[in-house]
């Protein structure tokens, strides 16, 4: 635990650290059944099982239209044993439209911090929400509802609203070059071009991936997602190196990138 930031939770990264399937910390998980909460559907938390280093910065990850928690679990144990806690909700509906599952999102962290089993283990002010499709548009609303949030990561992101000035949060937008449910010059471009210059945003296009990539193991998805969270959610410049200069290589099709943040 680094004296300057309080917040830095495990070893220094590297591109393997990052890449990996599992992190360093062990991890549990717990269901919430849908019918003990309200606002959201229940879903999965996954967690840190540390309890050495305090508390850990949240995110909750919403699945898209149609789909459970289960075309998400994978995220799960993937960023919780990189040192968050992961909810991975279901929604009230699978037809719940963004605004919704944004709203979703937003309860479940309520949930998370003020009812859940695990509590007291995550930090009620680092909190972060992601999803995939409709839930990445969720997302979007949930950052523009709350500028508290830390982070925002929409994985080929739905949303019939185009425009996102109002979001302050920092954004990262994962795009599908070959999606077409939500192409990206309709969903996540426009979306990432919307973001005011402001808001330290990232936007990495999948090259040759569909929009269902986010659905299983993804290591371009992970090692960005990853990196976002620790940089926002946890403040850890130790992780700015995989962001700035912005990701490369030929697993991307386009990058766009606010760098330096
Ligand atoms: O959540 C999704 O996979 C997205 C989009 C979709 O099918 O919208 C059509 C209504
Ligand atoms: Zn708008």
């Amino acid at each position: 635990l680094a004296a300057d930031n309080p917040y830095e939770r495990g070893p220094a990264p590297t591109t393997a650290s990052v890449e990996a399937v599992r992190g360093p910390f062990a991890t549990s998980s717990t269901s919430v059944s849908r019918w003990l909460v309200s606002g959201f559907g229940g879903g999965t938390i996954y967690y840190p099982t540390d309890r050495s280093q305090g508390t850990f910065g949240a995110v909750a990850v919403s699945p898209g239209y149609t789909a459970r928690q289960s075309s998400i679990a994978w995220l799960g144990d993937r960023i919780a044993s990189q040192g968050f806690v992961v909810f991975t909700i279901d929604t009230t509906t699978t037809s719940d439209q963004p605004s919704s599952r944004g709203d979703q999102l937003r309860a479940a962290l309520r949930y998370l911090t003020t009812g859940s089993a695990v509590r007291d283990r995550v930090d009620a002010t680092r909190l972060a929400v992601a999803g995939h499709s409709m839930g990445g548009g969720g997302t979007l609303e949930a950052a523009k509802d709350d500028p508290s949030l830390r982070a925002a990561i929409a994985l080929t992101p739905w949303n019939l609203d185009k425009t996102w000035p109002e979001v302050s949060t920092p954004t990262l937008i994962v795009g599908a070059q070959n999606d077409s449910i939500a192409s990206v010059t309709t969903h996540a471009e426009p979306f990432y071009a919307s973001l005011p210059a402001t808001t330290p945003r990232t936007y990495v296009e999948l090259r040759g991936a569909s929009h269902f990539a986010p659905n299983t193991s993804n290591t371009p998805i992970a090692r960005n997602a990853i990196a976002w969270l620790k940089r926002f959610v946890d403040q850890d410049t130790r992780y700015t190196q995989f962001l700035c200069p912005p990701p490369s290589g030929l697993a991307y099709s386009e990058v766009r990138s606010s760098c330096p943040f």
